[in-house]
């Protein structure tokens, strides 16, 4: 493994999130564009309709991986366990993922964090559990819909985890009220433009939102939900994200793939019988 960069680490820790330039190779991302334009081409209209804040919200799972070689070359991509080892994360644990991707002309994404913890004690703490691992097809800044994030929003609470709205409702996807707090300033936010091939890691728990597309190109994003401190969580927790994403990787490895012998470290697997803990979307009191 290579050597953890405590300043990365600190950093992390601190904001929620961090930015590693150039990681993916422009021949890795060019054939990702490719593959995600075909993926989208196959979604029906209603799919867009129905994801109008987030573009689409097409599932990537094992499954997709073990279909596609370029996706299983990025799921397993050596750069970005580097990264997560720089953070010190030594044993990475993959999930599942999205293909998130804005059409020309289209709106902002509303503000939200994608904890689903809350009621883990974990989630109060340092350690992450779910970490987004967000790779942009397309330079971006914040005329196409770049990343929008609230340093610190993973550890402290900030007046929209007060807000009335809950988060992820059907009037936020389709951006029935432009109106929402989702869609406004929000204190002490700060932009993250990226270049195509960059990575972005953060707490799944921090606040983020995405600006509009405004330009005539498609933006879009593949977000890879990783569990960078499996290995160190307690068993309740180990017990939940298997419980919820176990199953998700069952699919078998072809030992004469090498791409796909690459992932075979970062499979979900427990084996103990800690019962698992309810998933719950909002903070409670704890989170000060
Ligand atoms: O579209 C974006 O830039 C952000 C995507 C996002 O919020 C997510 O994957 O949770």
């Amino acid at each position: 493994m290579g050597a953890v960069n405590v300043g990365l680490r600190e950093q992390f820790i601190r904001d929620g999130y961090v930015l590693f330039k150039g990681v993916l190779e422009p021949e890795l991302v060019e054939g990702l564009r490719v593959w995600s334009d075909q993926i989208l081409g196959l979604q029906e209209k209603a799919h867009f309709e129905q994801n109008r804040t987030t573009g689409s919200m097409v599932l990537i799972d094992w499954a997709m991986a073990y279909r596609y070689n370029v996706l299983a070359e990025l799921v397993a991509h050596p750069q970005a366990v580097a990264a997560l080892a720089a953070l010190g994360f030594a044993e990475p644990k993959f999930g599942h993922g999205r293909i998130i991707s804005k059409p020309p002309q289209s709106p902002p994404l509303f503000w939200h964090e994608d904890g689903r913890f809350w009621d883990d004690p974990v989630s109060y703490t340092w350690q992450p559990i779910q970490c987004f691992l967000m790779y942009y097809l397309t330079d971006t800044d914040a005329r196409n819909g770049c990343l929008r994030v609230i340093p610190g929003s993973h550890r402290k609470r900030h007046p929209l985890h007060d807000q009335a709205a809950p988060m992820h409702t059907d009037e936020l996807r389709t951006y029935a009220n432009p109106e929402d707090a989702a869609f406004q300033r929000a204190e002490g936010e700060v932009d993250v433009p990226v270049r195509a091939g960059d990575l972005v890691i953060g707490y799944g728990r921090l606040f983020h939102a995405a600006h509009a597309n405004l330009s005539d190109e498609r933006r879009t994003v593949l977000t890879m939900w990783y569990y960078p401190h499996f290995v160190g969580l307690p068993e309740r927790t180990q017990a939940t994200i298997f419980s919820l994403e176990g199953r998700n990787g069952e699919t078998g490895t072809n030992p004469a793939n090498e791409v796909q012998a690459r992932m075979e470290p970062l499979r979900i697997v427990y084996e103990g019988d800690a019962e698992p803990i309810a998933q719950r979307w909002t903070p409670g009191p704890a989170l000060k």
